[in-house]
């Protein structure tokens, strides 16, 4: 039994339709209800509007990403009942409308985090780049926020301050807003567009934290899980939490979800199997790539949710995206480990053997040039990777039952 085919598809408004998505061959979708400011409740109804799209086709609501844990929830702002109780409504709707998977990740300020959105491999292709000198020169020198040299190990800061010094101001500029607004605005990011000092704002943001370490972090989260599983046991809704992308502490921001031993930590906070992960192969690899199928061995029968692709690792904590099969992440054992967990979910005669899988991000190519599309979302890129993926997965499968054809 293969994989559920999923998509990341940003709505209405995505250059790809859902007429194109059924003609790719995807089963389910992967999408969020973007309309809704984050922390509102999410209505049966706009809920349903969506579901019954999607399904016009003939494919599955799949998986819900995101439904976002404000920011209020993660610092435990005075606002957070509130929010906490908008969550586990929009939970509740989820559940009466029939989705039952749900991401949501627990990285304070920032989803997730890269220095360069058009880096040009030499083939053409575009994929993005985290260089961690650069970001620390966005952190230390531009945005200058208070302390943050002391934050990162000083040859780091060294190779930082050398870059900086050499940025032109709208290097400086497009930096920020690439970090801040670009890869955030399209995924409900915390900085408007329009805010007209969006750096003072994110700074503001960062500033909520002043007093929430590592620990104090995990209390917020072990909270969040107490108050929000039961619900989704109840409504037969599989939460799974995205690891943080990258895996390593920014901005002087505490980080939870990076490590074999984090993804530990989260399982056992509630034995429910409705608190599970989303394995990001992307993410959990940068620091560590040994450790991927640790996870998968230790916590796979808690994964909901795959998205797979892979990257070259560089020094200093670098690395680059390179589409799906090809990089430092071994694909072929990863996807064997993974429907090994497939299998024996079947054995168990367990529900959740869909295990939804989708391609992230991709490479930007050929007609992609041509078509917008959100940072590390073409459509030629992650469809060029479904199909590496799809035929490694049935070729995987096949010599697994012992066929030769
Ligand atoms: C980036 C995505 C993340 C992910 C969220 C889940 O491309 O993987 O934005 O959707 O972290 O909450």
């Amino acid at each position: 039994m293969a994989f559920e085919k999923t998509w990341r598809w940003f709505g209405s408004d995505d250059a790809v339709k859902l007429s194109d998505l059924k003609q790719m061959g995807i089963e389910g979708v992967v999408t969020a209800l973007h309309h809704i400011p984050n922390g509102e409740i999410w209505p049966v109804e706009e809920i349903m509007k969506v579901k019954t799209a999607i399904e016009n086709y003939g494919m599955r609501w799949s998986v819900v990403e995101s439904l976002p844990v404000s920011e209020g929830i993660k610092t435990k702002s005075p606002d957070s009942e509130r929010l906490l109780c908008n969550y586990k409504e929009s939970l509740r709707n989820l559940g009466k409308c029939g989705i039952d998977t749900v991401v949501y990740n627990f990285m304070p300020v920032l989803d997730w985090v890269r220095t360069d959105l058009h880096f040009k491999l030499p083939s053409g292709g575009e994929v993005m780049y985290f260089d961690f000198p650069t970001f620390v020169a966005f952190d230390a020198f531009i945005l200058g926020r208070p302390g943050a040299e002391n934050d990162y190990p000083p040859e780091i800061v060294t190779k930082a301050r050398k870059k900086y010094r050499a940025m032109t101001r709208e290097e400086a500029d497009t930096l920020s807003r690439n970090i801040i607004v670009v890869s955030q605005g399209f995924i409900d990011g915390v900085v408007d567009d329009t805010a007209a000092d969006y750096k003072k704002v994110f700074l503001e943001h960062i500033e909520n934290y002043r007093d929430i370490d590592r620990n104090k972090l995990r209390m917020h989260l072990a909270g969040f899980l107490n108050a929000v599983v039961p619900v989704a046991e109840k409504h037969g809704i599989n939460l799974c939490i995205h690891p943080d992308d990258p895996p390593f502490p920014v901005l002087g921001l505490p980080r939870i979800a990076s490590t074999g031993a984090d993804i530990e930590w989260i399982i056992n906070q509630h034995g429910s199997l409705s608190n599970g992960i989303a394995f990001c192969t992307g993410s959990l690899s940068v620091m560590n790539n040994d450790h991927l199928e640790d996870i998968i061995r230790s916590a796979g029968h808690r994964i909901h949710f795959l998205h797979l692709r892979n990257n070259i690792l560089l020094a200093d904590g670098c690395f680059y995206e390179s589409g799906h099969i090809h990089g430092d992440v071994n694909m072929y054992r990863v996807m064997k480990l993974l429907l090994e967990e497939q299998q024996s979910r079947i054995r168990e005669g367990r529900r959740d053997t869909r295990m939804p899988l989708r391609a992230d991000h991709g490479v930007k190519m050929l007609y992609d040039f041509n078509y917008g599309s959100n940072p590390g979302y073409p459509l030629i890129g992650r469809m060029r990777g479904m199909a590496e993926l799809s035929g490694l997965e049935m070729g995987i499968e096949h010599s697994m039952s012992g066929e030769n054809h």
